[in-house]
């Protein structure tokens, strides 16, 4: 006969915070959101890689390349860049994060010297950046020829046929610095000759970056930034139960930190088989990763076959149609619940401490505090990464308001069909995805600012300065239908909702 659990499947939106007492010193500013990514020997070792913040960002084409990887981990959080593309490409992306010199820019709008004033203007517009090298092949890293700034054209008075090395600052006229220049020297350089901008060119006199006046202060260190040993960002990668043998070391060779394996459903002879072939080539040197999970056997299976962290979730992503077609999966909070409780017994029993990770369906900022206070040492997020200007995809108009297009990795779009496998034919796949769009949402750096401070603010209210203090101080209740709608705003007129605030007055 069937198991049935005797709980029913929860969301996080049928979970409310008690709060507890508040001692005075309790206060966001003294808060600490640290919190382990990989298993360790808690109480005899340091977990060797510890986030400073709770959050990292989905396995998705529409959600992590490297853009977002330097953004995050600049806040204190930690990407994992998507599997599904090539081996090559991945690993370049994760090679360009740890190449990331802040403060060093490879221009994405650069110009080649047949270029018109048309292009020009089109690829300002397009861009938004007045300032453009020229190169030899017109590409970020070809050879410096010079550069156009809105000083050298006049659009009132220039055809717009004329060539840009006709009206290019050129290379001879340029002050220039070469490749080995550190930031704080080419910050001085700028001052000195009075600079807007200053290109970084290599022996070959190819452009390698542009370092600008206007970021200076920008740059200064965040103190909660992934950094490794060489004080490069730290980056995750996504990988599949596949083509491991040839993945795992072009990632490691670009410098991958820790990786993960990216599915659908954990719970397989496939995981295990993943893990022991990096125990087998790395031993404990390579992180990585398992899951997704939604049940305590799924976890112990994952711990037990070496996963360094293992995440929960099916069904639940905003993209997600998977419990709509296959009929499987778990409400988010109580596959977090049972997977911590399965967590901690596995401490008690062998002394390991293997982080989880809830996965998906984080809709408000306050779910986050709820998934740490359900046992969740970090929560990975796929919408609302998506929703900034440091997502990979597109920002579109829809209807007058600006989106961003997220997908998920189960959609025809994606075609990321290796997630969902389970063997057999490829021509049997069926979509266990979504493609949408997302409102804009702007930069990372101010809505992480906000989503932590109440997270911040939360541990407070149930009296806790760290993320463990939390998970054992907080009190946590379940919700009626009738009072989740008295914990919105009722029985009132919301001001931009009434008539009289209409714009077509
Ligand atoms: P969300 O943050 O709710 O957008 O969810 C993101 C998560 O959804 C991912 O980390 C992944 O586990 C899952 N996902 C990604 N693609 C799909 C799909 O197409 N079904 N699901």
């Amino acid at each position: 006969m069937a198991y049935y659990f005797e709980e029913p499947s929860r969301t996080f939106n049928e979970y409310l915070l008690v709060p507890g007492h508040t001692p005075a010193d309790c206060v966001p500013a003294a808060v600490s959101l640290k919190t382990p990514l990989v298993k360790y020997r808690k109480g005899e070792e340091e977990c060797p890689l510890t986030l400073s913040v709770p959050m990292v960002s989905a396995i998705m084409a529409a959600v992590s390349d490297d853009k977002m990887a330097v953004a995050l981990a600049t806040e204190g959080g930690l990407s994992f860049i998507y599997g599904n593309q090539s081996i090559e490409d991945e690993a370049a992306m994760v090679a360009r994060v740890k190449d990331y010199k802040a403060g060093f820019v490879t221009s994405d709008a650069n110009l080649s010297p047949d270029m018109t004033l048309a292009e020009v203007v089109e690829l300002k517009d397009r861009y938004g950046h007045s300032t453009m090298p020229v190169t030899a092949d017109g590409s970020a890293h070809g050879k410096l020829l010079g550069i156009v700034t809105e000083r050298d054209y006049r659009l009132s008075r220039m055809s717009m046929d004329e060539k840009v090395a006709d009206f290019m600052t050129p290379r001879e006229k340029l002050v220039v610095a070469p490749a080995d220049t550190t930031l704080k020297a080419a910050n001085d350089i700028i001052w000195d000759h009075k600079l807007n901008s200053l290109p970084i060119v290599d022996a070959d006199d190819c452009l390698v970056a542009l370092v600008f006046r206007k970021d200076y202060d920008s740059h200064k260190s965040n103190p909660d930034e992934m950094l490794d040993s060489h004080k490069r960002y730290m980056v995750g990668a996504g990988i599949n139960s596949r083509d491991y043998a040839e993945r795992v070391p072009a990632l490691v060779e670009a410098g991958a930190d820790v990786l993960c394996i990216d599915s659908s459903e954990g719970y397989s002879d496939w995981q295990k088989l993943t893990i022991e072939w990096v125990r087998e080539h790395y031993g404990d040197t390579v992180k990585i990763g398992a899951g997704n999970v939604v049940d305590a056997e799924g976890f112990r299976f994952l711990a037990d076959a070496g996963a360094d962290f293992v995440k929960i979730g099916i069904g639940g992503g905003s993209i997600c149609i998977t419990r709509e077609t296959k009929g499987i999966g778990r409400g988010q909070a109580t596959a977090t619940i049972e997977v911590a409780k399965a967590r901690d017994e596995y401490f008690r029993e062998t002394g390991v401490y293997v982080p989880i990770c809830s996965d998906g369906g984080i809709v408000y900022d306050h779910h986050i505090s709820l998934a740490l206070a359900m046992g969740a040492d970090f929560v990975m997020l796929g919408r609302y990464f998506a929703r900034f200007d440091e997502s990979p995809s597109a920002k579109v108009m829809v209807n007058g308001t600006y989106m961003k297009e997220y997908w998920g990795e189960g959609s025809a779009r994606a075609r990321n069909w290796g997630r969902y496998d389970l063997g057999g034919k490829k021509s049997l796949s069926f979509e266990e995805g979504v493609d949408s769009y997302v409102p804009y949402a702007g930069s990372l750096k101010d809505n992480m600012a906000i989503t932590l401070l109440k997270l911040k603010s939360t541990m407070c209210n149930c009296g806790a300065l760290t993320i463990p203090e939390f998970q054992d101080k907080a009190k946590l209740t379940l919700v009626s239908a009738t009072s989740i709608v008295e914990g919105g705003a009722h029985d009132v007129l919301l001001k931009d909702k009434a008539p009289y605030a209409s714009n077509t007055r």
